[in-house]
């Protein structure tokens, strides 16, 4: 059971972020309307927020997710692998030591962007990536061992269109993953149960399950009546301007 999230509206300069994609320059007042709608359906999934400030020294600090990742019971600062954001992480620590008394944290020359790992319950799935490196990958093994949880890499380096490994694969309830075409094949899904993603529907890999409704974005229509007939409850949210951000549905929270 979730009970809580943490979420940072856009800045006025959020078009000054990174992105790799070529779907124009997103709208501010429209990304904002968007996250106050995203906003509303975490607490329609029960969570109460943590609203951080807009900060417009980092553009791409809606997304912070890239931050921190949530234990049960503790969190793990991590080194965001883009120069322009590691500096996210200072107020991220303020804010997370507020809940937890100790955080455990990735080290220099270690780097963990927080949507290349995705938690499947008691095994978790750690993508590296342009953003997560081998050595913040090897650490977070070992964080995660300590705290009694197994994990896979999933090497996205050669993985054409995503930027993270949860713009490709969701955790979406027990042994359950919807996993994009060209992640597939990967050994570490093997036993997985997966949910494919039809052409054209990639986008909508990243969705986010909570508290027994699944956060999916609007506008991917074969992928969201699969999950509905596998008995999912999605709600659905119009992601245009994060989408243009490179953003997904799990980047702009942390919950726990
Ligand atoms: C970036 O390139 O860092 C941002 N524009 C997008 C980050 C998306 N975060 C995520 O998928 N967890």
């Amino acid at each position: 059971m979730l009970h809580r999230a943490i979420v940072r509206p856009p800045s006025e300069n959020f078009a000054d972020g990174l992105t790799t994609v070529d779907l124009g320059a997103p709208d501010f007042g429209m990304a904002l309307e968007q996250h106050e709608r995203y906003c509303e359906a975490l607490v329609t999934c029960g969570l109460e927020l943590t609203r951080l400030r807009p900060d417009p020294l980092y553009p791409d600090s809606t997304f912070v997710e890239d931050t921190a990742l949530m234990l049960p019971k503790s969190a793990i600062l991590t080194r965001p692998g883009a120069p322009s954001r590691d500096g996210e992480i200072v107020e991220m620590e303020s804010v997370l030591q507020g809940f937890f008394p100790s955080l455990r944290r990735i080290q220099p020359p270690g780097t963990v962007d927080g949507g290349d790992i995705c938690d499947a319950g008691p095994h978790w799935f750690i993508g590296v990536s342009a953003r997560t490196n081998e050595e913040g990958a090897r650490q977070l093994t070992g964080i995660l061992a300590e705290a009694g949880f197994t994990s896979s890499r999933v090497d996205i380096r050669g993985v054409a269109g995503i930027l993270h490994l949860k713009s490709g694969i969701a955790h979406v309830s027990d042994r359950k993953l919807v996993v994009i075409d060209s992640l597939a094949a990967d050994p570490a899904f093997e036993s997985w149960e997966i949910v494919p993603v039809d052409a054209g529907e990639e986008y909508a890999a990243n969705c986010v399950s909570v508290n027994g409704r699944l956060l999916f974005p609007k506008g991917f229509p074969r992928l969201e009546a699969r999950l509905r007939t596998l008995g999912e409850r999605p709600l659905v949210l119009d992601m245009s301007e994060f989408q243009k951000m490179d953003g997904g549905l799990s980047c702009l929270s942390l919950r726990f």
